[in-house]
């Protein structure tokens, strides 16, 4: 494959400096499939066990038996294999975190961190908390996000981060559901010079949330912040008390970690809920060959905690592996867009792992804030999140990495805890915009809309027959919707919500979401979510959301909102629409149009035609398909005239 055009071979530097070669990883990946139980016994011992697994994998995926057990008789704790047994080597950075301000940055070492830990850990014990009980972590992105999860992961409560951009509706949703009595959150965040009103926007959601007992506030800021006495406590005092010691709760493999929220195709986000064994196995081992991690590295994972990336590799996987892992508190563009790179020559990062939509909001100011920087540390790029286009992919690894640097194309998703299909850097040669191949133990599928399987080269809806031991167990107290949402699709197979095709070499492209999902900056989105938030408006009769193009975003938010008759649609309604928007949802789901349809293309049942809205977003409408299910074709022809006359676009950047 090496010489062909559009293929990028694996140099031979990179075939004896990574972890495994092509022939390594073709062996490994067969064995895996092959023979599960023997690999993942001996793959399992690279984590630290109270009780080794002599169980390994235990999945079925049969109708009526929805059944995903990994290690199952193996006892650990997440926390000891993230801290502990690092602590031979305890003066050795854990976490290099760079605040929003260039001239902050802290390092904690992993005896540091441990004693942290510990001391959150017994914190929280002294506060009542046990195993299984939740915790809701609402912080911006400082160390004490990561102190937080493991303080959790060591004495057995189950964290539930809320992405700090969430607002106090959403947070109150993910609060309520799982129906945690204990919060930590900060006074204030601060993001690209501004600061984030967290603990304002705790206040108001725990309005909601009368079984919230305790609300922990880390001070960042010290800005001024309003406080409930008996409820609210000061994070320096809780752990100030606290001894730095905690006896670690021995976990079985299969109790759940961590639930993170999630949106799906209905109005309500899911608790996708992870396991400890099979969960920090996999965001091990992908940490270490994806993302070819060593011990002489600095790895940068750009995503925010919130996000199942910074669980996973800014947190989990890294540590769990001794790695320092940097974490930074900013923006890609503050205060000029040369901060990445100037962090990367900093803290001399090796191992760089960011989204799209950052490298083309980077592309957009030049080459010069890349060309002034060194950049020799890097060694290794890598993108998630979203599909990348080719000429991001040429420009970062033109510009950003010189050529020397392979880019490791990562797909995965919340569900899956861990990168699934991804390139090997010593192994895999790489076509731009290709995830390439699958991980360990994943079987990917691609089948037609009937549900057939495809063989060879083809294109279709992607699902996995494996997933690995990371793959979710359940949506947090709701099991029916865990088997409706994955498993009732296709008998047998779990179904990723993602259309892919299959090219000649076996290599899968990821084409985007074939369901009411949308991909925005690569934060993923329920299209439901933000129509619901649109039509609660009172002059709102119904609105339509779906993604379209966007040159940075990737994908953006597209609204179509019928308004009653009586409404004049003004310029004042549509900002008042995204200021709701963002209000209910928070900001990363405020529409970057708004479309007025006066009615919106249905089917004589009266379910939308989103496929037809996407198209006349997309500017795409000579190539409507098939018009003969609408009810009345007669609305198509308004909604192509307003979408050329739809001055709509970027509204989102001024309100
Ligand atoms: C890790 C994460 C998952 C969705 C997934 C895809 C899309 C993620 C890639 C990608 C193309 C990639 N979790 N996606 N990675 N598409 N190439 N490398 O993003 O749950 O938030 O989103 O993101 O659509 O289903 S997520």
């Amino acid at each position: 494959m090496s010489s062909r055009p559009g293929v990028f071979p694996v140099s031979d530097e990179w075939k004896w400096r990574a972890w495994l070669d092509e022939r390594g990883y073709r062996e490994a990946y067969q064995r895996s499939i092959t023979d599960p139980q023997g690999f993942w016994s001996e793959q399992a011992a690279s984590l630290s066990w109270f009780t080794a697994p002599r169980k390994t994998r235990d999945v079925s995926f049969e109708p009526g038996e929805i059944r995903i057990h990994w290690f199952e008789d193996g006892v650990l704790n997440a926390s000891v294999n993230c801290l502990d047994r690092h602590l031979h080597d305890g003066s050795r950075a854990a976490i290099i975190w760079e605040g929003d301000d260039p001239s902050e940055s802290r390092t904690l070492s992993y005896a540091e961190l441990h004693a942290q830990v510990c001391r959150l850990a017994n914190g929280l014990r002294s506060l009542g908390v046990g195993k299984g009980d939740r915790v809701t972590i609402y912080l911006p992105m400082v160390p004490e996000a990561a102190v937080a999860m493991l303080a959790c992961a060591r004495i057995g409560a189950i964290h539930s981060v809320v992405f700090a951009g969430f607002s106090p509706e959403s947070l109150a949703g993910r609060i309520q559901d799982c129906e945690s009595r204990v919060l930590i959150t900060a006074d204030e965040g601060v993001r690209g010079g501004r600061r984030l009103p967290m603990k304002a926007n705790v206040d108001e959601a725990l309005r909601h949330c009368p079984q919230v007992s305790t609300c922990v506030v880390l001070r960042r800021t010290g800005g001024e912040v309003g406080w409930t006495e008996g409820r609210d406590l000061w994070y320096d005092e809780l752990v100030a008390r606290q001894a730095p010691a905690c006896e670690p709760e021995p976990m079985g493999a299969e109790d759940p970690l961590f639930i993170l929220y999630t949106s799906g195709s209905t109005g309500k986000p899911k608790g996708v809920q992870h396991s400890t064994g099979g969960y920090l196995l996999a965001a091990s081992l992908t940490h270490k060959y994806v993302l070819d991690y060593h011990a002489e590295d600095v790895f940068w994972c750009t995503a925010d905690v919130g996000w199942v990336t910074g669980h996973s590799y800014i947190v989990y996987g890294p540590l769990a592996n001794g790695a320092t892992t940097v974490m930074f508190e900013g923006v890609p563009g503050y205060p000029d867009s040369g901060r990445f790179w100037q962090i990367i020559d900093k803290h001399r990062v090796s191992i760089f792992y960011t989204s799209p939509t950052a490298i083309r909001s980077l592309i957009r100011d030049g080459e010069a804030p890349v060309r002034r920087s060194s950049r020799a540390s890097l060694r290794l790029l890598g993108t998630v999140g979203e599909p990348i286009n080719p000429e991001a992919w040429r420009w970062y690894y033109e510009v950003v990495g010189e050529r020397r640097c392979p880019i490791v194309d990562t797909w995965w998703q919340t569900e899956t805890g861990a990168i699934v299909i991804a390139p090997l850097p010593g192994a895999t040669a790489t076509k731009p915009g290709s995830a390439t191949l699958p991980f360990f133990g994943v079987e990917p599928v691609i089948v037609d809309e009937h549900g057939r399987i495809l063989e060879g080269a083809c294109e279709g809806m992607l699902c996995l027959r494996q997933g690995g031991p990371g793959m979710l167990r359940t949506i947090y107290r709701d099991p029916a919707r865990f088997v409706r949402a994955y498993f009732d699709a296709y008998p047998g197979l779990y179904f990723t919500g993602d259309g892919a095709r299959r090219d000649e070499d076996g290599y899968y492209w990821i084409t985007g979401r074939v369901d009411d999902v949308i991909n925005v900056s690569g934060h993923r989105l329920g299209t439901v979510e933000i129509e619901s938030a649109l039509a609660a408006h009172p002059e709102v009769v119904e609105a339509a959301v779906v993604g379209y193009p966007h040159d940075v975003k990737g994908q953006g938010v597209y609204a179509y909102v019928t308004l009653k008759t009586h409404v004049r649609p003004t310029a004042a309604l549509r900002e008042e629409l995204v200021r709701r928007v963002r209000r209910q949802i928070g900001p990363i789901a405020a529409p970057d149009a708004i479309q007025w349809a006066p009615a919106l293309p249905k089917t004589r049942s009266g379910k939308i035609l989103r496929r037809m809205l996407r198209k006349i977003a997309a500017n795409e409408a000579a190539d409507l398909g098939d018009t003969s299910t609408l009810a009345d074709s007669s609305v198509l022809d308004g909604l192509i005239q307003g979408r050329r006359e739809a001055a709509t676009v970027a509204l989102a950047e001024r309100v």
